[in-house]
């Protein structure tokens, strides 16, 4: 079931593998590959702890002896939730080796959203943090049991007085040496390895089915672009489970390139710059707004940076500006990268000119990659034009899970994804991107589906209608204003205090909170009685325009 989803057609399938694109090889296997070349090479360090490929490979092992021992089995679905740890990593190739559909949700991620995946898998298991609000005590966990007719495991990182510990089901009890001994089978490459999330224009967030053969080129191609290798030294800031920092290169690029992979619990400079001096970071990974930080931050701060050979930037658009004061500041090369949890990634090169670097998205990362920029009739547009990109290739998904409905206008009709993304291409090729034509806000690469954000407020009794588009921000780039219609009857009564308590009491993950609420008598319609969006942006924008220049 879970893989019909997957729909390659026998003659892409055929060309991929002569091309040597897709090599029948599972996830896993980046690991094994260490393994057997540098057991004893450091893998990651988290919290000044190091762990080696070696370690990283026995514990994944007896964690997923003890996950067999417990009836779990290939097939079966789990949903992670962790934060940047090695426990993050322990339990990703665990499931690996057992073949367990996971999804990972992010830190961030709340009662909506986590009961939204159990719905979405029917899982057998739940792997958490202990900090987080939902796990302190089991109730949030039976009522997920509630939901679903399969759960029945939970695992925690961290003590609590009502589930297992991850750690101490992977270090402490001498008898879960037995679990080394589980035989692991091999799995079909061509099935679903784990799924991702999207940043979604609906109203429920979708899940991404990633198959082995794809994820791992498409990781094994973005270490060649950025010629990593054993001595690349990694900061993952980024959120661990997001597809920038897990696989471009990310963090399974520094296990394929045998390289090591540091832990931080977030991309502010207080968290990362002791690391990069400590441990002699040489590349990571940020979105625009941490880059606005970094940058504030630099001149104050005492640590020794030099080691930083290249910031890859991504997640939302980057300014020239910052781009090259991030260059000229850090002494770094930049790498822009734009990508999409979906498939597709475009990097700029090492050796790309300051204008492209500073310019452009950069391009795709395969000669494989197939790339149109059309009309809203799906017709090319002439060159140098504004239009939408559409994209097709060995690693770009063929449809969301479960999403028959959705995925018919996801798609056209010859097979290419449309990203929503209104791009134009630079006079050497490369992607700028302009804008994007789909219901979204990019509020500093956290992407919020509008739609999803109106059904909770229009879940209100005094709510009539609502829209929620983007406004801008300085530092975030965008940030989530809500334009509401009260009931008729219930002018006075609804105030954006009560708005605000009503949303965050919906379970929703905070970022997608409005940050603005604006009251209207009507919603704008265009022509054809659509909700003209574009209008309401434009007023929002009209409003904070004083603001801005006081
Ligand atoms: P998601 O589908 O949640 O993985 O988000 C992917 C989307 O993030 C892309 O389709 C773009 O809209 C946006 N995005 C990612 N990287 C960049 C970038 N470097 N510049 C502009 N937008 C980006
Ligand atoms: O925003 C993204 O989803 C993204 C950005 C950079 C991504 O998925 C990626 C690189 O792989």
């Amino acid at each position: 079931m879970l893989n019909s989803c997957i729909k390659w057609s026998d003659e892409e399938a055929k060309l991929y593998r002569s091309r040597g694109y897709w090599i029948d090889e599972e996830l896993c296997q980046i690991l094994e590959r260490q393994v057997q070349n540098s057991p004893a090479k450091i893998a990651v360090i988290d919290n000044g702890i190091e762990k080696t490929y070696g370690c990283l490979d026995k514990e994944s092992t007896r964690l997923a002896g003890y996950l067999a021992k417990q009836g779990l089995k290939a097939g079966d679905t789990a949903i992670v939730q962790l934060p940047n740890c090695y426990e993050f990593y322990v339990v990703f190739f665990a499931l690996q080796k057992l073949a367990i559909l996971s999804v990972n949700a992010l830190m961030n991620h709340n009662e909506l959203e986590l009961t939204h995946y159990v719905g979405a898998l029917n899982p057998s298991l739940v792997i958490a943090d202990a900090t987080h609000s939902l796990f302190q005590n089991d109730s949030f966990f039976k009522k997920l049991q509630s939901d679903s007719s399969n759960l029945s495991h939970v695992l925690l990182r961290g003590n609590t007085d009502w589930a297992p510990n991850i750690s101490k089901k992977l270090y402490a009890s001498a008898s879960f040496d037995d679990f080394e001994s589980v035989p692991f089978r091999k799995h079909n490459a061509e099935n679903v390895a784990f799924f991702q999330l999207s940043g979604g224009s609906t109203g429920t967030p979708k899940l991404i089915p990633r198959t082995h053969n794809d994820y791992f080129y498409s990781v094994r191609q973005s270490v060649e672009i950025c010629q990593w290798n054993e001595n690349t030294r990694y900061l993952c800031a980024l959120p661990a489970a997001h597809n920038f920092p897990l696989s471009s290169p990310g963090a399974l690029g520094v296990f394929y390139a045998g390289g090591t992979l540091i832990c931080a619990s977030n991309p502010s400079p207080s968290s990362c710059f002791p690391l990069i001096s400590a441990h002699q970071v040489n590349w990571t990974s940020l979105v625009p707004p941490a880059v606005a930080l970094w940058l504030d931050s630099h001149e104050r701060s005492h640590h020794d940076l030099s080691s930083l050979k290249v910031i890859q930037v991504g997640g939302a658009k980057l300014s020239a500006t910052l781009a090259i004061k991030l260059e000229n500041e850090f002494k770094v090369i930049l790498q822009q990268v734009f990508g999409m949890a979906e498939g597709l990634v475009n990097y700029t090169r090492l050796n790309d000119n300051d204008w492209v670097r500073h310019n452009t998205q950069g391009r795709p990362m395969s000669e494989a990659d197939v790339i149109k920029i059309v009309d809203e009739n799906n017709q090319t547009v002439s060159q140098n034009e504004v239009g939408l990109l559409t994209t097709k290739g060995p690693y770009t998904f063929k449809g969301y899970l479960n999403a028959k409905l959705h995925n018919l206008t996801a798609f056209t009709e010859d097979g290419f994804y449309c990203s929503g993304d209104l791009v134009k291409l630079s006079h050497c090729g490369n992607i700028i991107v302009e804008g994007r034509d789909k219901d979204q806000i990019n509020k500093g690469g956290e992407k919020i589906a509008a739609e999803e954000v109106e059904n909770q407020l229009l879940a209100h009794p005094d709510v009539h209608d609502c829209a929620v588009v983007a406004m801008p921000d300085h530092l975030l780039g965008e940030r989530v204003c809500a334009f509401v219609v009260k009931r008729e009857n219930d002018r006075d009564a609804l105030t954006k205090v009560a708005l605000n308590r009503f949303i965050r009491s919906k379970g929703l993950a905070d970022y997608k909170y409005p940050d603005r609420f604006e009251f209207i008598s009507a919603l704008p319609k265009t022509k054809v009685g659509k909700v003209d969006k574009r209008a309401l942006r434009e007023h929002i924008k009209n409003l904070l325009a004083p603001i801005k220049s006081v």
